[in-house]
């Protein structure tokens, strides 16, 4: 079992496309295990990012992150990162498919809607960093038998 860490940035809660990308996750049958709408502080956006640190466009990006409230959620299951990455699209929405996220939404690099964890190394850390173990939850639904064989 995996866990991906998904943040609806600054610009889809802006833009009115909280609905529309959650659409997307619950009814590809994705298994939710946390939601909720937050402010991501300086602090926290420079953890998450920490990788980048020192790239041009960090600073950037750090201010884009936490320019406004963002909607985190946890979507567990097997293969759901490389899944979730795939219905996210390309980093650069030039370069995005269509039929992606980024790709049916979003223009610019630095406005791309959306993060997604990118291994199962980073899914565990990242949910650790945006949830407590008490706003998880297990979910269980009458429809996993149609969704998982
Ligand atoms: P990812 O979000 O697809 O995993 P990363 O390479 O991990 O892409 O970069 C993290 C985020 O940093 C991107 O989603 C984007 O918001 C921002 N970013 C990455 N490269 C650039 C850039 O060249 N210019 C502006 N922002 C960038
Ligand atoms: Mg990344």
């Amino acid at each position: 079992m995996e866990r991906s860490l998904i943040i609806l940035k600054p610009d889809a809660v802006q833009r009115g496309l909280i609905g529309p990308i959650l659409t997307r996750i619950e009814q590809r049958g994705l298994r939710l295990a946390g939601l909720k709408l937050m402010r991501i502080d300086e602090a926290l956006a420079r953890r998450h990012y920490a990788v980048h640190e020192g790239r041009p466009f960090f600073n950037g990006l750090i201010e884009y992150i936490t320019s406004g409230p963002v909607v985190v959620l946890v979507v567990t299951g097997a293969n759901v990162i490389e899944m979730v990455r795939a219905m996210v699209g390309a980093t650069n929405p030039v370069k995005a498919a269509p039929g992606t996220i980024r790709g049916d939404f979003a223009l610019e690099i630095g406005r791309n809607l959306i993060h997604a964890s990118d291994s199962p190394e980073n899914g565990e850390m990242e949910t650790s960093l945006f949830f407590s173990a008490d706003e998880l939850v297990e979910l269980k639904r009458s429809t996993d038998p149609w969704i998982y064989e």
